[in-house]
Parts: C-alpha cells; structure tokens; sequence
C-alpha cells in the first residue's frame, strides 16, 4: 500500500523548497527519551518540563540543573542516529532547497549527515557563560567541573546551551525557519507533540502558505486533523518506507 495518493505525488514531484520539523520523537527508536506522552520513558519523571527546563530551577538548584544535563549530554553523545534520522540525511539531497529544522539537542540529525539543520533549542554538546556569553564545549565543561556549573574568568556560570521556556530562540536560527516554513511546497513534521511555542507555529505558518504538510507521529496531535496526510506509526518506520516513495516519484519526474 503507497503512503502517499496521487495529489500528495503530484506536489512531491513538483516541490522545490521542502522543511523538515523534528522533536523528541524522532530520536526516541534510538533510546533517548522524550518529553511529554505516555510511557515510563516520560524524561521529565515527576516533573513537568516547563518547571524544569527554565532559568529559575537554574537559579535555584544549578547543582541538580547541571548534573542532569550532564547525564543527558552523555545519554545523547552514547546515542546513535536511527533509520528516521538516516532517512532525513536522504530526504535533504531530494530536493533543491532543503531543510532540517529541529527542536531536539541531541545532535543526532547532524551525526546522521545530510543537509543543513537550524536547531532552533539549541544543544547539549555546548555549555554558555549566562553572564557574557562565552561558549565551550560541553565535554570541557564537564571535565572541568561534573558535579556543579564551572565558573567563567567574567565571574558568570557556564549553563547547558539549550532554550529554556521564558527565553528566546536563537534569532538567527528562528528567522530561518520561519521564512523557509513560509514559502516551502513541503513540510513535514515528525515526532514532536506541536505544544512548545513558538516552534510549532511553524507548521501553522507553511499550511498557511498553502505547503502540504506530512505529519509522522504515533498519536494524533493538535495538528493531525488539518495535516494533509497523518503517518500514525513511528517515526523509524515511517520516515524510511516514505522517503523510498518520495525517492521514486522524484526519479520519475
Ligand atoms: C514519536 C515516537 C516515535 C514518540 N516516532 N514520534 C504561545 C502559547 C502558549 C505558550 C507560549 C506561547 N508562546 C510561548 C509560550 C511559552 C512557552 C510554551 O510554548 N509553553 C507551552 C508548553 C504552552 N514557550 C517558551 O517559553 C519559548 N520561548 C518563548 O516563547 O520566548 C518568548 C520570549 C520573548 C521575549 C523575551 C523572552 C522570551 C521557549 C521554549 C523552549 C523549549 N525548551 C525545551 C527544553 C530544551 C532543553 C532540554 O532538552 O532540556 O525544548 S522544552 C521541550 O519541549 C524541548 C523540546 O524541544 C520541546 C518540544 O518537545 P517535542 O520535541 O515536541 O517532544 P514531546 O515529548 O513533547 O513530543 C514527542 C512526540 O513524539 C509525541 O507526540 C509522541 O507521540 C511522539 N513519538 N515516539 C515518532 N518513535
Ligand atoms: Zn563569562
């Protein structure tokens, strides 16, 4: 059975500029978990991720705050990319103007190759002084001082380079993502629950510049009933036997 019908081939074939929008879910078939959903796997536990991931449970408890991203950064960095991420790396040299766009940290798009990827949350491979700025590697960082944030020479602290909710998304990376998500002919958004703003705007923002959007996710989303088509299977499973469709359908072009 093809995934794809013969309007959804017809706009494949034809698409120059195609977005791809990433969350947790993507990296989840390789073992790290994601935010929000069902399962034991649920990363937060106890806690909710707008309690956790914010400036204030930094203030408050910068030792907890940064061993547990210390414990993610090495979960991500064990990690490797799965056949979702593997069959993304393909789906970048389909079309002229591709795009990764994700709200993951884990840099497991990167390391599966591919196109060029705006990470719009940041990442956990970097730590950044939240006094001036000052940006080292994660690894160094943690070298230096595992147990608690390392000082910075400015007197600052170095915290995990991430976006925590209340802050903004790095404006460079948004802006890119916003105006490729404004004029692309495709977007297809995996594994991500489309409740963290402003980052699910996004998929708002191509259906309304008329993209036809392919949502991948087990469970239906706020966006799945105005997606064009909703893949309700894993992101693993699906990505692959889509790009193989979408493969032959550019070949016969
Ligand atoms: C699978 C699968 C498989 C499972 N295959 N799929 C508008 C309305 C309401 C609120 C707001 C708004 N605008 C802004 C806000 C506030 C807030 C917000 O959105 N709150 C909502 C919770 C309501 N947003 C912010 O604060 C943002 N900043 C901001 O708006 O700044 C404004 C500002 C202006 C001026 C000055 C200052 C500020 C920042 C948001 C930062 C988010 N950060 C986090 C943590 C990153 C660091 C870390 O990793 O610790 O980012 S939170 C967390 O959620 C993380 C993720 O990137 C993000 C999104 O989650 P994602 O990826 O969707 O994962 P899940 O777990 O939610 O979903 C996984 C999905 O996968 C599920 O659907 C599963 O079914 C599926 N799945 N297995 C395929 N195998
Ligand atoms: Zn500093």
């Amino acid at each position: 059975m093809p995934l794809l019908d013969d309007r959804l081939r017809e706009r494949v074939a034809r698409a120059e500029r195609a977005v791809a929008f990433t969350g947790a879910g993507v990296s989840a078939e390789s073992g790290l978990a994601t935010f929000r959903g069902g399962g034991q796997d649920a990363l937060w536990g106890r806690f909710r991720p707008e309690e956790v991931a914010t400036p204030e449970a930094f203030r408050r408890h910068p030792e907890r705050v940064w061993r547990w991203y210390g414990e993610r950064f090495r979960q991500a960095r064990a990690a490797e990319p799965n056949p979702a991420h593997r069959a993304l790396a393909r789906f970048s040299a389909l079309f002229p103007f591709p795009l990764v766009v994700t709200q993951n940290v884990d840099g497991l798009h990167q390391r599966a190759g591919g196109g060029e990827v705006v990470e719009l949350h940041g990442t956990l491979a970097a730590a950044r002084c939240d006094a001036c700025g000052e940006t080292i590697e994660m690894e160094t960082a943690l070298a230096r001082s595992p147990d608690r944030p390392p000082a910075c020479r400015c007197g600052g602290l170095f915290r995990p380079a991430v976006v925590w909710f209340g802050e903004r998304l790095p404006e460079a990376a948004f802006e890119r993502a916003v105006e490729e998500a404004s004029r692309c002919d495709l977007f297809l958004v995996a594994g991500t629950s489309a409740t963290v703003f402003p980052a699910a705007g996004l998929i708002d923002v191509a259906a309304a510049a008329g993209a036809a959007v392919i949502e991948i996710n087990p469970e239906a989303t706020a966006f799945s009933a105005r997606a064009d088509l909703s893949l309700r299977r894993t992101a693993g499973e699906a990505l692959p036997a889509l790009l193989a469709e979408m493969e032959e359908v550019r070949r016969r072009s």
